[in-house]
């Protein structure tokens, strides 16, 4: 079958670096196991318009991924591969998991995969391929005929037959043994037109950067984070097989930086510990490695921290998120201050940079909370920090909040990023004004202090990197009208097709 997969055009209002999305190569790499021809299609690289591509390459099936700010660029993507084929358009990803029937209704989109996709997208396929088999003629409304009853066995999606039905299926169980899946399949994408994905290294840009993921989940649950995508079960793959991949990343795809995406993959500690001696033992720790998502700082310790160093890791991170211990406990981090402390001081002295995820705005807040959240972001002291403003993605505990006694400022799914420096809820008395006054004040007085200048200039990444950081510092603190420019520039982008 001929399956196409497709990253919809969303660029981040701030010079960002752009990397292959992880979660099409993994369903590039099950698709091609069954035997399919893949095209993958990442409109943020591409420079053909999707409608040529599908003319061309003319898709059995196509897949499209959507996070929050991505999903009007993929119901957009839909029409326009509508407009040239009526094949049938599946949506995954984090926020069509989340509002499947918004996704489903729309007359563009066909099914929709809720969560971990790769098992469903497999069978779905396969549905689609032996129905096809049978009608040389199939279009995707057969696969929503009720008579047909094509989809009502599948777990995992959503959809609407063709007499207005809607179906929301229970969902498929999480898949239990993750070394089964096939790594993934990155020679589907123009490896060339991605920029790394983090400065790991002082190579900059033009390192060949690469993602891995070495478990999925996350037992947490905290108030603020969108965890919904992935069942609630932590789930790892073995050492054994984590190694594996990491040498067919070195040695067959010559990654000079590798990221690691997991979302806690310190859970267990001695399988992390594992995972670094076969990292030594393979002679694969000179090519640097970081933590890009926070891990856990109350499973931090010394030991595992200077074995992971010996491993390669040059960089972690940890989630903080407030300084404040009544706003920490009421956002179920379950954990406290002088854990964080001694966590970041245990990275200190065992030689790895570290970075700090920071929130101002979280339910509850006050400008005294965030002042704590300053002051302790200033005596931690990582390598960078990252204060964001509290958004509300749905999905999550804080999304419930606000929608029941604040004020969301957010109208359209495009707004939900970061970086544009204004503040997207108010509850209480906690103002959009006080949020955005307290983050940028969070940055001017963590990056301005004597110490913290002297030290990102005398960082051989600030010389080589120093227009775009200049860039994107300009942008934070003082944020331009260039988001709502650029969403123009999409949209009249996407129309033209
Ligand atoms: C790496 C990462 C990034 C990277 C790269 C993103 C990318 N292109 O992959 C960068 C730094 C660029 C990034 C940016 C952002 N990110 Co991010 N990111 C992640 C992270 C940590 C890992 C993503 C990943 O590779 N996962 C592993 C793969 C296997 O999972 P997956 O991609 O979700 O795909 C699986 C399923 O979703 C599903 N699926 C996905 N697509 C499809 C399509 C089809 C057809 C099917 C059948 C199934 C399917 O099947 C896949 C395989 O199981 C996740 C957290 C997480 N644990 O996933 C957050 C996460 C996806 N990011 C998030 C957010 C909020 C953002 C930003 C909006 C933040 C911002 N700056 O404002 C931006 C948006 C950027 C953009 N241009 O779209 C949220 C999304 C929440 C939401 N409701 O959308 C997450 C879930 C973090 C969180 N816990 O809150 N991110
Ligand atoms: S913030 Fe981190 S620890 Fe909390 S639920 Fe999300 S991934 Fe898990």
């Amino acid at each position: 079958m001929r399956v196409m997969l497709v990253n919809p055009r969303f660029r981040l209002p701030i010079d960002t670096r752009t990397t292959p999305h992880l979660g099409l190569a993994y369903l590039a790499a099950v698709s091609e196991e069954r035997g399919d021809q893949v095209l993958l299609f990442d409109a943020d690289v591409e420079d053909e318009p999707i409608t040529d591509a599908v003319r061309r390459f003319n898709p059995d099936i196509v897949g499209i991924t959507a996070n929050t700010p991505q999903v009007k660029s993929a119901w957009r993507t839909a029409q326009a591969i509508k407009s040239v084929k009526d094949v049938p358009i599946v949506v995954g990803g984090p926020h069509v998991s989340v509002l499947p029937a918004e996704s489903a209704a729309r007359p563009e989109i066909d099914v929709v995969v809720r969560g971990e996709g790769e098992a469903v997208w497999v069978k779905l396929c396969e549905i689609v391929e032996k129905a096809q088999a049978g009608n040389p003629k199939f279009t995707a409304r057969d696969l929503l005929d009720p008579q047909a009853d094509l989809l009502t066995g599948l777990l995992g999606i959503s959809y609407f037959t063709t007499d207005g039905v809607e179906h929301h299926n229970p969902d498929h169980p999480p898949i239990a043994d993750l070394d089964t899946l096939p790594f993934p399949a990155y020679h589907v994408f123009k490896m060339d037109r991605y920029t790394n994905l983090q400065p790991a290294t002082d190579a900059i840009d033009g390192a060949k950067s690469f993602s891995i993921m070495t478990s999925r989940g996350c037992p947490y649950r905290c108030t603020f984070c969108s965890q919904s995508i992935m069942p609630i079960k932590w789930r790892a793959r073995s050492p054994e097989n984590v190694l594996k991949e990491w040498e067919h990343l070195v040695h067959e795809l010559g990654a000079q930086e590798i990221g690691v995406l997991d979302d806690s993959a310190n859970i267990q500690m001695q399988r992390l510990e594992k995972i670094a001696d076969l990292l030594i033992e393979n002679n694969l720790n000179h090519v640097p490695w970081i933590f890009v998502n926070g891990i856990r700082a109350n499973l931090a310790t010394k030991p595992l921290l200077a074995k992971l160093k010996q491993a390669g890791l040059k960089r972690t991170a940890f989630g903080v998120e407030s300084g404040d211990p009544d706003i920490l406990l009421s956002i179920d981090k379950k954990i406290d201050h002088d854990t964080i402390r001694q966590a970041f001081k245990n990275a200190k002295e065992v030689g790895l940079e570290t970075i700090g995820f920071f929130i101002i705005g979280l339910p509850g807040e006050t400008e005294e909370s965030m002042e704590k959240t300053i002051q302790f972001a200033c005596e931690v002291d990582p390598l960078i920090a990252n204060f964001s403003m509290m958004t509300p993605y749905p999905g999550t505990k804080v999304y419930e909040i606000v929608k029941r006694q604040g004020r969301l400022l957010l109208n359209d799914w495009e707004d939900y990023v970061f970086f544009d420096g204004r503040a997207r809820y108010e509850l209480g008395d906690m103002t959009a004004e006080l949020v955005e006054r307290k983050w940028k004040e969070a940055y001017r007085r963590f990056y301005l202090r004597p110490h913290r200048i002297w030290m990102t200039i005398t960082r051989k990444d600030f010389w080589i990197n120093w227009r775009r950081t200049f860039k994107v510092a300009w942008k934070t603190i003082f944020p331009s009208k260039e988001k709502k420019a650029l969403r123009k520039a999409m949209e009249a982008e996407a129309m033209g097709y």
